[in-house]
């Protein structure tokens, strides 16, 4: 028995040794969405884990979608349809101070179009404001909602909604159907993904500047994917969510140029609870409140 020992043995510390450096190649995608029960579930593709970290609380059934992550403050946004209870609106947690909130009412975020079921954060580098966006379902506009803050840092509310028009010779709102998007900063590049299977971006470059915003198709045919970028926005992560079917792999790697996806195998999320509706950004570092 010694010999198949000694044959083993190095061949296991080669596999130890190129799963560490494939670890080490992928950046930190600790990130976060929430699912059918309005529980935020924290999703780690790289180490293939899932975690509750938070439920909220609100107790409509698939009453919640457009998640949305801000990495510096460690906050979290959402939409919530409503019931008697909790009224419709932007609601936030703040991972650090425990605090859940309604900061906009209805009248103030999707107001009467349909229920969005696609949203990003994003903080516009030339001005540090920050943004809650969203397409509008079926529709032509990218919502750039402000967020207000106190001295501390705490949201408090929102400013007036920003409304911008998508505009390419490919582009139809019947498309707009989600799914979810991501925006990539440092290229300011506004990644979507319809439930219909279009992989498309929308140029942010002057999104603040001119009325009609870019689009471009990258690809049609792919599975409904709810998205997320790495902590540091260079890998695109998707997730198909999978509310009764089990067993099947569903979280991919996006290529933002050509818009192929690649399934991450022996990582799946499926069911009404730990399935995200919506996925968020990602930090770079595990929650405070999974921490091993
Ligand atoms: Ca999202
Ligand atoms: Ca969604």
């Amino acid at each position: 028995m010694l010999c198949p020992k000694m044959r083993t043995r190095p061949f296991l510390l080669f596999l130890v040794g190129m799963l560490a450096l494939s670890t080490a190649s992928a950046a930190p995608a600790f990130m976060y969405g929430i699912d059918d029960n309005n529980e935020i579930i924290q999703y780690d593709p790289v180490n293939k884990m899932t975690r509750l970290v938070q439920d909220t609380g609100l107790t409509k059934f698939q009453g919640s979608n457009a998640f949305a992550f801000d990495e510096v403050r460690n906050q979290m946004f959402w939409l919530y349809q409503g019931d008697a209870t909790n009224p419709a609106g932007l609601y936030y947690w703040d991972q650090v101070t425990g605090t859940i909130d309604r900061i906009a009412s209805q009248a103030q975020t999707w107001d009467n179009q349909r229920f969005p079921a696609n949203a990003v954060y994003y903080r516009d580098p030339s001005t540090g404001i920050s943004y809650f966006v969203w397409i509008t379902e079926g529709g032509s506009t990218v919502n750039f909602l402000p967020i207000t803050y106190d001295a501390s840092g705490n949201p408090t509310g929102v400013g007036a909604d920003i409304q911008r028009t998508i505009s390419g010779p490919s582009f139809s709102p019947s498309f707009m159907r989600f799914g979810d998007i991501a925006v990539q900063t440092s290229t300011k590049q506004l990644y979507l993904a319809t439930s219909n299977g279009r992989f498309s971006k929308i140029d942010l470059t002057n999104a603040f500047g001119q009325a009609l915003l870019p689009y471009t198709e990258i690809k049609t045919g792919n599975p409904s994917l709810q998205l997320a970028f790495d902590c540091e926005e260079n890998i695109l992560y998707g997730q198909r969510y999978v509310a009764t079917d089990t067993g099947s792999d569903n979280w991919y790697t996006i290529n933002l140029a050509t818009g192929v996806t690649t399934t991450i195998p022996n990582y799946s999320t499926e069911g009404a609870r730990l399935s995200a509706r919506d996925l968020g950004g990602s930090s770079c570092t595990d929650s405070p409140l999974t921490a091993r």
